[in-house]
């Protein structure tokens, strides 16, 4: 099963893909246990532009990737749902309905696609709160696909980060978000990473820089090191 769905994915070299045992992380939410997470890897060339903020070239390729991850999302449960498995997949950006009053005042959704990616072995969370895959660093945009299917070999799980002493995105976010802890699966988000301050630098920077009011940035995805190393490796 693992096989056949690894097999979808439209190739090996821009993509990972996880298989991940969530326990009962997501059940208040969500009736399944298990979650394919889903990685697509971003242009390196427009990555490699943004280390001083958002490039139009940088917006397509957000919009781009998020579209192509939802269809690969798309394609992995009619697959399951062909072979009778129960499943849901989680798209890659938020939709009309996550906007709640709730996900206003605290910047967080019910799921969390950084999450499924550490449980499936993928990465673990960076001091800017990115997921740094192994493969291409924070170079990647994710997507999910959540079901009960018990898979024959999930990932091993990454519970604690690999930055070590690295504070190269801490010192270049614009916002200031981040004060430098390091990454554990008991440490909250909000007690190393300020999502506000985040945000507010993002619309900043994107009206600034794409005369748009949207909230992207993209300098912690540009200077990790981790995506750098990966980017000459090739
Ligand atoms: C809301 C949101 C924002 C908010 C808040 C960001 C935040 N970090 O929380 C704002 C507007 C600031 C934002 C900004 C950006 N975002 Co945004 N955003 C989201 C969104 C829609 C929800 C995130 C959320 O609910 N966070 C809530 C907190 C609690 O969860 P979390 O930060 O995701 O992860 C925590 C837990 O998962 C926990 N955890 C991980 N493993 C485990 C295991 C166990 C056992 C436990 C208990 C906990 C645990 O560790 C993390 C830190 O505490 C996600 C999509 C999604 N549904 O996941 C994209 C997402 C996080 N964003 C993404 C990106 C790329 C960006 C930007 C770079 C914008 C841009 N495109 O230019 C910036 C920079 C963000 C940054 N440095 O983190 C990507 C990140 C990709 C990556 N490699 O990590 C995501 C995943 C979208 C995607 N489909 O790829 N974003």
């Amino acid at each position: 099963m693992q096989n056949e769905i690894i097999n979808i994915l439209p190739n090996d070299k821009d993509y990972v893909i996880g298989f991940a045992d969530m326990g009962d992380l997501i059940r208040d939410h969500y009736p399944f246990r298990y979650a394919i997470a889903i990685g697509k890897r971003l242009d390196d060339t427009i990555i490699d532009e943004i280390e001083n903020g958002p490039t139009a070239a940088y917006y397509e390729l957000y919009k781009s990737t998020n579209d192509e991850l939802n269809g690969v999302a798309a394609k992995i449960s009619r697959f399951l749902e062909q072979n009778a498995i129960p499943c849901v997949p989680i798209q890659s950006t938020m939709t009309d309905s996550d906007l709640s009053e709730r996900f206003a005042a605290t910047l967080r959704l019910n799921f969390s696609h950084k999450m499924a990616a550490t449980r499936a072995g993928l990465g673990w969370i960076g001091k800017t709160d990115l997921l740094v895959s192994e493969k291409f660093g924070p170079r990647v945009r994710l997507a999910t696909v959540l079901t009960d299917h018990r898979f024959e070999k999930p990932g091993v799980p990454f519970t604690e980060s690999r930055c070590g002493n690295c504070n190269i995105c801490v010192d270049a976010c614009p916002g200031q978000a981040a004060n430098g802890r390091l990454w554990k699966d008991t440490l909250d988000r909000d007690v190393f990473y300020d999502a506000f301050k985040c945000r507010d630098a993002c619309r900043r920077l994107s009206i600034e820089r794409l005369d748009r009011k949207i909230h992207i940035c993209g300098i912690c995805v540009s200077v990790c090191p981790y995506g750098k190393r990966s980017t000459q490796e090739g």
